[in-house]
């Protein structure tokens, strides 16, 4: 069969159905209201049970000219002359599925890794592949990895089909499973997408099995699919070699806010710092004013800072991130101390995961543990190996390494990435590199100096400080320029100072005169 659209795919269960509706209500409802492609799973019925409830769902979408695939069961395929089959890897082998189905039915095989992955594109006999598990779910008790490989995992597996195009010509298409909802759908294509392979689209259970309005869930899904992101309406690829000057122009003329979600420790100075490059802060954990905030202020950035991490606070966390998402506004995410323990890491992992951030920045301890983070799931063992082979330290790494790591991350989680240090990286995939001269030791003797980088990042993103007067803001270029004003400043406090306590107000005024006089 030619031409499927895989963009919305419902996969059934009939354990899940709300008490106002029925399994064929929700299934039909879906159908109309843009599924484009139905699975029926069906783990407990008997095969006469199967059969009449496949006859049923098969009027439905026949009706809308849309495929239904049967999970798992050939037999019920072919009894109901069904479009095609999905087999997991503890089911029929797609070899033997496939002569089973002859060559027109649809065949999708399940894989979680690259392994498997590699294994369908050998064969070269699947349709489709459903990639997961993406992120936790309920829905699935028996996945490979319950934690969900993340975005991160997904590409790895897709890179192995994209290779497979390239040599063939022949296409195996794909879509993403397990957690997806109408939160993080928009985060999922964008991220699970290479420069030459991207995912077909996404399958989901849950979040239109289970709710109270299937037909408003698909039709919010299908929406979501088919539009771009607000957050990536506001930004732009092409980097430009701006002058500092203008990009502070910019900045003292939109006067941005910025909104910290920040440590108790720093929350003044980043206040401070803030003001004194003609920025605005607010300081907010009130997570019911954030929609206000972000639907209305335009020159507006979150800053989400780890520094001081609580269960209540995650919860905030995760809001803003989806919040500002909604309404394209820019995230920096401070990953603070992020390697100093398991729950952090799996703090970063999960805030990681609830949206899409524009910066990370940190030092190289921080950005090097979100590095590992990935590596979990994602970087073969090889590669880990060659890039930290005889590192003991974060210490010890070299400049290339760490770059590499900044890539790394960078490539990963489709961010910008500010490494901090002696020498400061601000990194965007494999071609943007620009390096930055630290200001001053003095700055590790003043608490926040370092999260209030964060602040000023925050604050030219806003603004859309990159140098140029498009309405769109190239956040490479937006960082260089925070990056590049904060450590001036620095340096030049440095001048003057002998100790800490006077450097701290020789440093707020070197911002402050940096970009006001
Ligand atoms: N297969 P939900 S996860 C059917 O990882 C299925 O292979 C998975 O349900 C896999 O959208 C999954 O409710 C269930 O999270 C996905
Ligand atoms: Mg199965």
């Amino acid at each position: 069969m030619t031409s499927v659209d895989y963009s919305l795919y419902l996969v059934t269960d009939s354990t899940m159905i709300p008490e106002s509706s029925t399994f064929l209500k929700q299934v039909e409802d879906a159908i109309n209201n843009g599924a484009t492609l139905i699975q029926l799973r069906e783990k407990k019925l008997s095969t006469l049970e199967f059969i009449e409830r496949a006859n049923k769902v098969h009027e439905l979408t026949k009706k809308k000219g849309i495929p239904l695939i049967i999970n798992d069961r050939i037999d019920v395929a072919l009894a109901i002359d069904a479009e095609g089959v999905h087999v997991g890897q503890d089911d029929m082998p797609a070899s033997i599925a496939r002569k089973l189905l002859g060559p027109n039915k649809i065949l999708g095989v399940t894989c979680s890794n690259e392994k498997e992955a590699k294994v369908v594109v050998d064969e070269g006999i699947a349709d489709y592949v459903g990639l997961g598990t993406v992120y936790k779910t309920n829905t699935k008790k028996d996945v490979k990895d319950p934690e969900g490989t993340g975005p991160i995992g997904i590409r790895r597996m897709l890179q192995v089909l994209s290779q497979y195009q390239k040599k063939n010509g022949k296409k195996i298409y794909s879509v993403a499973i397990g957690g997806i909802n109408h939160s993080n759908a928009s985060k999922v294509l964008y991220q699970c997408s290479l420069p030459d392979y991207s995912l077909d689209g996404l399958a989901v259970v849950s979040c239109i099995m289970a709710n109270e309005n299937a037909a408003k869930a698909t039709s919010d899904l299908a929406e979501l699919i088919k539009s771009k992101p607000e957050w990536l309406k506001n930004i732009s690829t092409s980097s430009s070699e701006a002058k500092l000057e203008n990009k502070i122009k910019t900045l003292i003329e939109t006067k941005p806010l910025v909104h910290h979600i920040t440590n108790n420790v720093v929350k003044n100075f980043s206040a401070n710092v803030t003001l004194a490059i003609g920025a605005s802060p607010i300081m907010s954990e009130l997570a019911k004013e954030y929609e206000e905030f972000a639907s209305a202020i335009p020159s507006l950035a979150l800053l989400v800072n780890l520094g001081t991490p609580s269960n209540d606070l995650m919860d905030i966390f995760k809001h803003a991130i989806r919040v500002y998402n909604k309404y394209g506004k820019h995230i920096v995410f401070d990953p603070v101390a992020c390697g100093a323990s398991k729950e952090r890491l799996e703090s970063s992992r999960q805030l990681l995961n609830t949206g899409q951030i524009s910066v990370i920045k940190g030092n190289v301890g921080e950005i090097s543990s979100i590095w590992k983070l990935t590596s979990t799931y994602q970087k073969p063992s090889g590669d880990e190996k060659s890039l930290m082979q005889g590192v003991d330290s974060i210490a010890e790494l070299s400049e290339e390494q760490i770059v590499q790591i900044g890539r790394e991350v960078s490539i990963d989680f489709k961010v910008v990435v500010v490494i901090t240090g002696v020498t400061n990286y601000v990194i965007e995939g494999l071609d943007s590199l620009q390096k930055v001269k630290g200001g001053h030791p003095l700055m590790g003797y003043i608490t926040g100096t370092g999260c209030s980088l964060g602040s000023t990042i925050a604050a030219f993103v806003a603004a859309k400080a990159d140098g140029t007067s498009k309405p769109t803001v190239n956040i490479f270029d937006a960082a260089v320029g925070a990056v590049e004003l904060y450590n001036i400043a620095g340096f030049k406090a440095g001048e003057v100072s002998k100790t800490p306590g006077t450097f701290m107000t020789n440093f707020i005024d070197q911002l402050y005169s940096c970009t006001h006089i």
